[in-house]
C-alpha cells in the first residue's frame, strides 16, 4: 500500500469525505495498549479510548488472538441460521448482567433503539398502554446516538437540526431532578431512558441517590428503567456498570463501545424475559447482530476486563488521575470532576476555549477530546499506568501553566 503523510491523508479526507467530523489534527496509523503512533512516527498517549470504546488497550493481544482465530472458522451466519459462537456469547453476557436474556445489536445506537421498541413494547402488551400513546422520559443535554428516533429527543441543535419531521412520544426533563420526572410520569409512561453520567454533556455525574431515585420511581409506577452503559459500563467509571455505584437493578441495559474490545463494533440490550420477552420472530433483528466474529471477540473483551480487574484499576487510576489534576490548581480550571477513568476538566470562560488546549496537548504527544466549548474529557484506556499518569499530569501541567 502507498505511503502517505499525515497532511497528504487530512487533506484526502476533507476532499472525499462528507464533513461530519471536525477532527485533531493527527493522524493515527498505529496503536498499543495506551500508545498510538502517526505516519511520520510520532507517538500519543491516548486519552479518549475512542469515546470508551477502547478500554482494554489498542489491540489487546488476547483480543486479537480471539479475532484471528475465530475469523479462521467462521464469521457470519445471518440469523437465518443458528451458529455455535451466539448462545455462549448470550449466556455470558447473560449471567455478567444478571438478566434473563441478550438482544444483540452493532452500534450503540442500535441498542438504544432496541430499548425503545422493548419499552414500547413491553407498554403496549403488559402495561396496557392504548395504542400509539406510549411515552418515555429522556433527559436534557442526553446523548444515545445519531438515528433519526434519537435525534427526534435530543436537546443540541446541532446533532438535531434539519432532521425533521421527529419520532414523537418523548418527554424531557432536567437531568438529575427526581421530581421533574415523578411529574412527567402518567398512565402512558412506558420507560425512563438515562445516562448514569452524562458523557457528551461533560461528563455529568448526577447526585448520588438520583439513580436510585429513577428506580423507585420506576418501581411505583409500573414503568420500565432502561440504563445507557455504552460509554460508562465495562469498568470505565470503577465499576463494571456505572449504575453499580448505587445498587441500583435497571430493568434494561444498554451496551456497546467496549463490548467489542476495541475491535468490532458490538452491542446489546440485556433484560429479564417478562420484558425482552415481547419480541416474537421478525418483529426485531440485525443481519450483522450476533455475528460469530463479533460474539468471539466480545467474549474475550469481557474475559480480559474481568481477569485484569479493570474495575478496580479504573477507581484506582481514576483517584489518582483526578487528585493529580485537581492539584493543578490552574485559574483556568473551573472544576475536575467523574468517576473512575471518565473525567471532565471545566474551563473557565476566561481561559479561552477548550480546543486551544486539546490542540496543545496534541502538540505535545496527548489525545484528548473537548465537548462543547469549555469541557476536556480525559478517558485514557483502563490499562494505563501510575507512571504514565505522570508522564501525562507534567504535560498538563505544562499546557495550563
Ligand atoms: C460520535 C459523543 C461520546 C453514547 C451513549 C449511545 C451512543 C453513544 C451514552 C451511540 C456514543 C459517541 C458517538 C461518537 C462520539 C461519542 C460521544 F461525544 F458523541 F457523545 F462518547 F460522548 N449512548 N457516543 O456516548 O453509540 O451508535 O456511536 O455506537 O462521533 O458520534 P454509537
Amino acid at each position: 500500500m502507498a505511503k502517505y503523510t499525515s497532511q497528504e491523508l487530512m487533506e484526502m479526507e476533507h476532499k472525499y469525505g462528507a464533513h461530519n467530523y471536525h477532527p485533531l489534527e493527527v493522524v493515527i496509523s498505529k496503536a498499543e495498549g495506551i500508545w498510538v503512533e502517526d505516519p511520520e512516527g510520532r507517538r500519543y498517549m491516548d486519552m479518549l479510548s475512542a469515546y470508551s470504546a477502547v478500554n482494554q488497550g489498542h489491540r489487546h493481544p488476547r483480543i486479537i488472538k480471539a479475532l484471528k482465530e475465530q475469523a479462521d472458522i467462521l464469521t457470519l451466519t445471518s440469523r437465518a441460521f443458528f451458529n455455535d459462537r451466539w448462545p455462549l456469547f448470550a449466556k455470558k453476557l447473560a449471567e455478567l448482567t444478571g438478566k434473563d436474556m441478550i438482544l444483540p445489536m452493532n452500534t450503540g445506537a442500535e441498542a438504544v433503539e432496541t430499548a425503545i421498541k422493548t419499552m414500547r413494547k413491553w407498554g403496549y402488551r403488559v402495561k396496557g398502554v392504548e395504542k400509539d400513546k406510549a411515552e418515555i422520559i429522556v433527559f436534557e443535554q442526553n446523548f444515545h446516538g445519531r438515528t433519526t428516533t434519537i435525534i427526534s429527543f435530543s436537546v443540541d441543535p446541532v446533532a438535531k437540526d434539519d432532521y425533521g419531521p421527529y419520532t414523537p412520544g418523548f418527554v424531557v426533563v432536567p437531568y438529575d431532578d427526581l421530581e421533574a420526572v415523578e411529574k412527567a410520569i402518567n398512565k402512558n409512561t412506558v420507560g425512563i431512558l438515562v445516562e448514569p453520567i452524562q458523557g457528551e454533556a461533560g461528563v455529568v455525574v448526577p447526585s448520588d441517590g438520583f439513580l436510585k431515585g429513577l428506580e423507585k420511581l420506576a418501581k411505583e409506577n409500573n414503568v420500565l428503567l432502561a440504563v445507557d452503559e455504552i460509554q460508562t459500563g465495562f469498568c470505565r467509571t470503577g465499576k463494571l456498570f456505572a449504575f453499580q455505584h448505587e445498587d441500583v437493578d435497571p430493568d434494561i441495559i444498554i451496551m456497546g463501545k467496549a463490548l467489542g474490545g476495541g475491535v468490532m463494533p458490538v452491542s446489546a440490550v440485556a433484560a429479564n424475559e417478562d420484558v425482552l420477552g415481547v419480541f416474537e420472530p421478525g418483529s426485531h433483528g440485525s443481519t450483522f447482530g450476533g455475528n460469530p466474529l463479533a460474539c468471539a471477540v466480545a467474549m474475550t473483551a469481557i474475559d480480559v476486563l474481568l481477569e485484569e480487574n479493570m474495575a478496580e484499576r479504573a477507581k484506582e487510576m481514576g483517584e489518582y488521575f483526578m487528585a493529580g489534576l485537581k492539584a493543578i490548581n490552574s485559574p483556568k480550571i473551573k472544576q475536575v470532576r467523574g468517576k473512575g477513568l471518565l473525567i471532565g476538566v471545566v474551563l473557565h470562560e476566561s481561559a479561552g476555549k477548550a480546543r486551544k488546549y486539546t490542540t496543545a496537548l496534541k502538540e505535545k504527544g496527548i489525545l484528548c477530546k473537548e465537548t462543547h466549548d469549555w469541557i476536556i474529557r480525559f478517558a485514557p484506556p483502563l490499562v494505563i499506568t501510575k507512571e504514565e499518569i505522570d508522564q501525562a499530569l507534567e504535560i498538563i501541567r505544562e499546557v495550563f501553566a
